[in-house]
């Protein structure tokens, strides 16, 4: 059984008006409610404008701090030109502010002050940490030491895809003092109750706590998946200074937004789906057209399956169409399959936008590829989505996968495939095994890297069945072809037209990022497969 922990016991409490708090949850009737085990009601709302005193109405309020940590791997690829706010802490911190607990957001990748001084500043009692990529590892425990250096009484969480989907990956973090397994809309309200009210925190559903032995281990209830039309839309107003900082190569201040959370399908390499265990919810049709007109010019819409479900699909476009607004740019992720059957869907869509860009998974030019990835789809279905979104006015983009297994025969099909299609906005990705999957439990004999920051799908885990060297050549040939080579099908002049004009300097340093993708030498430096004899495979 887990218990308060030993630093909220006594001394968290270290102002008088937290003194009061931890006296005054014996009269708050949700702390009655809690200990008759029964499920806690919600609390009557208060806004987090006016609230300078700790404690709030109902005597529960807590100051609590949400943090994206700092990106510790922008050295490599184009991350630096793909850098979006953090969505989930803004939906944690509408239903937090919804409970009257006082929140802000700090996004520590465009932080000068130290989280020391968020500390001192603000005083938080309870700071969530997002944990989206296993990437984020690295700085979530830096961050959470901060924390506890600058003081240890406040009670940290970490929550997120990543850290919930593999834990194991913070095993023995002596820093973190509970891992969030779910949907941070109610996971932290729930947490945020059961502290205030200094309830034992094994009955908090979705949480693993610390063992005492270095693992995380659950509390056993699991919070059911939100019910999509509860969820409050996100507080944008939480990053707003950040927004400048927000772009997508050359689309920029960049919003993303959600529609829909999950997916139904089953790839292979994809983490999406077991963390939502395969379920796919909408958002209230309404609630997305609120949201879509608060937010700005760019858009990338970060839903993983957009056009999911038809009907709903249409209900939304025409809650959309019927808001005057148009964007500047919009950005979907969704499926072949999807798209290739669609395309009267796509239609409707396609007026709300000036630029719409569709992103592709393809990840194969072949079918056994496809099957192999677990797909579910086929190369003909991938020929009538390109056709379909073209004839329909979109951008078409995506990215296929490289087995480290490629032979050479294997470079040369996908190149040939994307000439045969002319498809040249493509990103290209290392078949990486994403910690927490079942994909990475049945391939961890065969991984030697386990540094999580070498986890961005540009880097090998171990070795590639032809010579490291050749390999990297043979994967920097195939970025040549893509846009992104200036010395190659599109010049550097020809990207003007769509840059405005402030934003030259920052495409010139895309454009000059983006040759390291097309170096080898640059992915040989970065290589960390133990030395040893290159692997005798069979071709
Ligand atoms: C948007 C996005 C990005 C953005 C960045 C987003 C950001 N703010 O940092 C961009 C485009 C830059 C990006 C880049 C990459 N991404 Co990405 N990305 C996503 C995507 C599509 C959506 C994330 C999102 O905003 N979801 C919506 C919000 C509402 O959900 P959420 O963030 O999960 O938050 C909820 C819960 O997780 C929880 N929660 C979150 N934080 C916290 C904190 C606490 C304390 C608690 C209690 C709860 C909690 O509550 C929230 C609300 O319900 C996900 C797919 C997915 N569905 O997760 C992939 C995903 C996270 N990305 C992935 C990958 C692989 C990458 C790249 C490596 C790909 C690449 N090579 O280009 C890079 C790495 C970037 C880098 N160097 O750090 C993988 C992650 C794999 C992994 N385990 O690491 C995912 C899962 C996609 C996939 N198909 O597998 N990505
Ligand atoms: S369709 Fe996309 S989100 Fe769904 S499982 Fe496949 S890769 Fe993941």
């Amino acid at each position: 059984m887990y218990s308060i922990p030993a630093a909220l016991a006594k001394d968290a409490w270290h102002n008088p008006f937290e003194l009061r708090i931890k006296n005054r949850h014996k009269r708050n009737p949700l702390y009655r409610v809690a200990r008759r085990g029964l499920r806690l009601r919600k609390q009557s709302h208060t806004s987090t404008a006016g609230l300078p005193r700790p404690g709030g109405q109902g005597g529960f309020s807590l100051r609590v701090l949400l943090v994206k940590p700092r990106n510790t791997t922008a050295h490599f690829g184009l991350a630096p030109f793909f850098r979006t706010e953090p969505l989930g802490l803004e939906y944690i911190a509408s239903a937090l502010a919804a409970e009257g607990h006082q929140v802000r957001i700090v996004d520590m990748c465009f932080e000068r002050r130290s989280m020391a001084h968020f500390i001192r500043s603000f005083r938080p009692q309870l700071v969530g940490i997002s944990c989206l990529h296993i990437l984020d590892v690295a700085g979530t425990l830096a961050h959470a030491a901060e924390i506890k250096a600058a003081d240890a009484s406040v009670f940290v969480a970490a929550g997120g895809h990543s850290i919930a989907s593999y834990p194991q990956a913070v095993e023995g973090a002596r820093n973190i003092d509970a891992i969030c397994a779910g949907e941070g809309e109610s996971i932290m309200p729930a947490l945020c109750r059961a502290l205030a009210a200094r309830q034992p925190l094994h009955e908090v559903p979705s949480l693993l706590l610390p063992a005492g032995d270095g693992r995380f281990l659950p509390t056993g209830a699991v919070q059911p998946w939100l019910e999509m039309e509860h969820v409050l839309p996100p507080d944008r107003a939480a990053v707003e200074r950040y927004r400048k900082h927000y772009v997508c190569l050359n689309y920029m201040p960049l919003w993303t937004m959600e529609t829909t959370r999950g997916c139904r399908h089953r790839c292979k390499f994809c983490s999406v789906w077991q963390f939502y265990r395969g379920t796919c919810r909408f958002h209230a049709a309404q609630h997305v057209r609120a949201d879509f007109a608060a937010i700005g010019r760019n858009v990338f819409i970060i839903d993983d399956l957009f056009w999911a479900d038809q009907a709903h699909s249409e209900e939304l476009a025409g809650e959309l169409l019927a808001h005057a607004e148009r964007k500047n740019w919009i950005l979907v992720q969704s499926r072949v399959d999807l798209v290739s059957k669609n395309a009267d869907l796509l239609r409707r869509w396609r007026p709300l936008a000036k630029n719409f860009d569709i992103f592709f998974g393809f990840e194969s030019p072949t079918r056994q590829g496809l099957n192999s990835l677990h797909k579910g789809s086929d190369i003909s279905k991938t020929l009538d989505a390109v056709r379909v979104a073209r004839e329909c006015g979109f951008g078409v983009t995506g990215n296929f996968i490289v087995d480290p297994d490629f032979t050479e025969e294997d470079f040369h099909t996908l190149w040939d495939f994307v000439e045969t299609h002319r498809l040249f906005r493509l990103g290209f990705t290392i078949l990486t095994p994403l910690p927490g999957t079942q994909f990475f439990a049945s391939i961890q004999d065969k991984i030697e890297v386990f540094d999580w920051s070498q986890y961005d799908l540009h880097h090998l885990l171990w070795k590639p069945r032809l010579p490291v060297q050749h390999f990297f050549e043979l994967y920097c040939e195939t970025w040549r072809r893509t846009v992104l080579n200036s010395a190659g099908r599109k010049k550097w002049w020809q990207w003007l037209p769509q840059v405005d004009l402030r934003h030259i300097g920052h495409l010139a340093r895309i454009l000059a990022r983006s040759q390291q993708l097309m170096n080898p030498h640059a992915y040989m430096a970065e290589y960390r497969v133990p030395d040893g004899p290159e692997p005798v495979r069979q071709p």
